[in-house]
C-alpha cells in the first residue's frame, strides 16, 4: 500500500494533527444550526453526503441541520431514492439565511455555476471530490480530494472516525451514493471508496437499493432515447447525439450512459435543448481523460460552464434564442470545438442509424 493509500484509509498515524472530522466538527460549535447545500439537481452522491453529514453534526454537535434540494430532482432513480428513504429535503429558496447558520457545501464548489446558492451566507465548509476548482477564498474548512471517487466516501470516513452508530437509512444513502458515482468503466475508485463500501454493506437495506435501481422510467425517457438514437453522429471514436427537445435536463446523462457502451466509441456526448440552454453530458471510457476539464475548456469560450471528473462531465451553454437556426449555430460551433479538442476529423461523421433505416422502420 502506498503511503498515500495508507493515509486514505487511516491505517497509519504518522502525525498528531487532529483528524479532519475533528476539525470539521469543532468549528461548528460556534453556530446555532447548519444547512447543507449541494449542486443543482442533486444526485445520489450529493444526497447521501448531506444525509451522512446531517447525522454526524446532529449526533456530535447537537445543532439542528437542514438538508436542501437545489432545483428539481428529475432522474427516476434519484426521485425514488428521496421517496423510499424519506429524505427530508428543504427547497433551497425556502432557507432563511443568517450569520448563525453554518453553510456546508458538498459535492461541488462555490461559483462553479452549478448552484443557485450565491453567497447568501458565508460558507463554513466545502467537502468535495470534483476536478472543477471553485472559489475557495476565506472558507474555514476545506476537504477536497480529487482522487476520491465519491463525496459519500469522505463522509463515511468522518462517521467512522467519530465512531458513531450509522442508522440503516444513512448507510443505505451513503452506499447508493458511492455505488452510482463509481459505476462505469474504468472504475474511478480509491481505497477510501472501497473501504467505505465494505464498511457500509452490512448496514444497508438491500431491498431499498434494488427498488431505487429499478425505479419505473417515465415515458419521456423512451421518447428522448429514440430522439437521441435518431440524431447520433459518429466521428471516428466520438459519438455526438443532439436532442432538440429535452423534457428534463437529467435525461442527457441517461442517454449518454447508454451511448458510451457502443463498441467502437471512446467518447460520447449528448446535447439537449432545455430552458434556453444547450445541456451537455459527456462520458468517456478513456482512463484519466479529464473529461470535466476538457468540457470546461470547450464551453468556457462559448459562455458556458462545465465540470466533472475523469470519465464523466456535465455542463451547459446559454442559448440567446431557441429558434432552430440559432440552436444549430451553437451546435455546430460546439461540435467544431469538441472535434478540434479531441483531434477528430469532422469530415468523417456518419449517422448511427441511417435515414433509410429510420424510414423503413416507420413503414
Ligand atoms: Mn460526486
Amino acid at each position: 500500500m502506498s503511503r498515500e493509500s495508507a493515509e486514505l484509509v487511516g491505517q497509519v498515524k504518522t502525525s498528531s494533527a487532529p483528524r479532519r472530522s475533528d476539525r470539521f466538527l469543532s468549528g461548528l460549535s460556534d453556530f446555532q444550526a447548519a444547512v447543507i447545500v449541494s449542486h443543482v439537481h442533486p444526485d445520489p452522491d450529493s444526497l447521501g453526503s448531506m444525509v451522512g453529514l446531517a447525522h454526524l453534526i446532529e449526533t456530535c454537535v447537537g445543532i439542528p441541520v437542514q438538508i436542501t434540494r437545489d432545483g428539481p430532482i428529475c432522474r427516476a432513480e434519484n426521485r425514488m431514492m428521496v421517496e423510499t428513504l424519506d429524505l427530508p429535503l428543504t427547497a433551497i429558496e425556502k432557507i432563511e439565511w443568517s450569520d448563525d447558520l453554518a453553510v456546508v457545501m458538498v459535492d461541488s464548489q462555490p461559483k462553479t455555476g452549478r448552484h443557485s446558492f450565491n453567497g447568501e451566507a458565508n460558507i463554513y465548509a466545502v467537502i468535495d471530490h470534483h476536478q472543477t476548482p471553485g472559489d475557495l477564498d476565506a472558507i474555514p474548512f476545506l476537504d477536497i480530494r480529487r482522487g476520491v471517487g465519491a463525496t459519500c466516501s469522505l463522509v463515511t470516513r468522518y462517521l467512522l472516525e467519530q465512531d458513531i452508530a450509522i442508522p440503516e437509512h444513512v448507510a443505505t444513502s451513503l452506499f447508493y451514493g458511492i455505488e452510482t458515482e463509481l459505476s462505469g468503466y474504468p472504475r474511478e475508485a480509491s481505497v477510501l471508496d472501497d473501504a467505505a463500501l465494505q464498511t457500509l454493506y452490512p448496514l444497508i437495506d438491500r431491498d431499498v437499493i434494488a427498488k431505487i435501481k429499478n425505479a419505473p422510467l417515465p415515458e419521456a425517457f423512451y421518447e428522448t432515447l429514440l430522439q437521441a438514437l435518431q440524431s447520433s453522429f459518429i466521428y471516428d471514436k466520438l459519438l455526438i447525439s443532439w436532442v432538440n427537445d429535452l423534457s428534463n435536463p437529467e435525461l442527457c446523462s441517461q442517454c449518454v450512459e447508454f451511448l458510451i457502451r457502443h463498441e467502437g466509441i471512446r467518447w460520447a456526448i449528448c446535447a439537449g435543448v432545455h430552458d434556453n440552454r444547450l445541456v451537455l453530458s459527456v462520458r468517456t471510457n478513456v482512463a484519466q481523460a479529464q473529461a470535466g476539464e476538457i468540457l470546461g475548456g470547450v464551453v468556457q469560450k462559448m459562455g458556458g460552464k462545465a465540470g466533472g471528473h475523469d470519465r464523466r462531465a456535465g455542463g451547459f451553454i446559454p442559448l440567446a434564442s431557441t429558434s432552430s437556426t440559432a440552436v444549430e449555430q451553437v451546435q455546430s460551433e460546439f461540435r467544431r470545438r469538441v472535434l478540434k479538442t479531441l483531434q477528430v476529423e469532422e469530415t468523417r461523421g456518419r449517422r448511427l442509424v441511417s435515414r433509410g433505416e429510420m424510414l423503413k422502420n416507420l413503414g
